[in-house]
């Protein structure tokens, strides 16, 4: 387990350090009235639901400080991966950063228990926990990290894609080499599943498959369609195997220069940006969903999911260690009325 010392004591990567220099310069560059806008990062292109919701959230704080409090991002992975962009916002040369959980899963125990494999039963129990007390719980178990979380998004459910076969049973995904993020939880969801992993970012992905460095990868709709990868990958098979969210999160010392009043329109803000954020990424599935099925994809059901499942429980048992984690496992779990 990697903690925010540890990655300190390892140094910045070199790439880490460029990055942080052409961060500090976009920062200078984009002084404003009032002081400079937040500067924030997203993997994703400028219309994706995540960096849309982020610029919603802008236009709050806009709005509700007469323009003294602004965010600019900066999307489509332009500042770097997310695992490098977190180092550098853990270290205040970005003042927030939309993220997955995936590259938290190395730096806090607790975000792995929404990344577990078969956790939640459908996007609305995942809203509805994150919604919860135990949502707060898990941003706030950031902040010792020198992150502060400021609320989830959604992700939708993540499915497999590959260049070579439709996936029907575990048994079908045997030697296959698929790219997950950089997260050893990911790689064991895998490894569980007899196939190969490899962590990469995800600008890497399109040209690892074209090239054949990796068979397939897994995520949502939205993801597979905007990075293009079905051109390479067609067989798109609906395992639903993680429902995990994303999160927003701001540089501790960024926050704490802030003033109390100020913290609390940052929060209320992201927290504001949650139902608009919703709603884009409902239609931003539908429309994935509807031009990745026009544009030929061979799309499959999978005969038996509880087979997937159990192939990846074993998981649970090695991620769900301390207590805490396993409180909070057990209060999602209890969560029957939804979904
Ligand atoms: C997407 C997520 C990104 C990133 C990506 C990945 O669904 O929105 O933040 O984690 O998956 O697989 O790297």
């Amino acid at each position: 387990m990697t903690n925010t010392k540890e990655i300190a004591s390892e140094g910045l990567s070199r790439r880490s350090v460029l990055l942080a220099g052409a961060a500090a310069g976009v920062l200078s560059a984009c002084g404003r009235k009032g002081g400079r806008a937040f500067l924030s990062s997203d993997t994703h292109p400028p219309d994706y639901p995540t960096v849309t919701a982020v610029d919603e959230m802008a236009r709050l704080l806009r709005e509700r400080t007469d323009g003294r409090l602004d965010i600019k991002t900066y999307a489509g992975g332009q500042l770097g991966s997310e695992r490098d962009t977190l180092e550098i916002t853990v270290f205040g040369g970005l003042d927030m950063n939309r993220v997955n959980l995936a590259p938290l899963n190395a730096i806090e125990p607790v975000t792995t228990i929404p990344a577990l494999p078969f956790l939640f039963r459908s996007n609305e129990h995942m809203r509805q926990a994150l919604d919860s007390p135990i949502g707060d719980e898990i941003l706030a178990s950031l902040t010792k990290h020198d992150l502060i979380g400021l609320c989830f998004y959604d992700s939708g459910d993540r499915n497999f894609y590959n260049t070579k076969r439709p996936i029907y049973t575990p048994a079908d995904m045997k030697g296959m080499k698929i790219r997950v993020p950089n997260s050893d939880l990911y790689v064991s969801m895998i490894k569980a599943l007899g196939a190969d992993a490899t962590p990469m970012s995800l600008a890497e992905v399109y040209q690892a498959l074209v090239q054949g460095v990796i068979d397939g990868a897994e995520n949502n709709w939205p993801s597979y369609e905007s990075g293009r990868h079905f051109e390479v990958a067609p067989y798109y098979s609906l395992t639903h195997h993680v429902i995990a969210p994303e999160v927003l999160v701001m540089s501790k010392r960024r926050w704490d220069k802030l003033s109390k009043p100020d913290q609390e329109r940052v929060r209320q803000a992201a927290k504001d940006s949650v139902p608009f954020m919703r709603k884009h990424w409902d239609a931003a599935v539908d429309e994935a969903r509807s031009k990745l099925l026009a544009a030929g994809i061979k799309v499959n059901e999978i005969a038996d999911p509880a087979a997937f499942a159990a192939a990846m429980r074993p998981v649970w048992n090695k991620y769900v260690v301390t207590d805490e984690q396993k409180r909070l496992l057990k209060e999602i779990e209890a969560m029957s009325e939804v979904g």
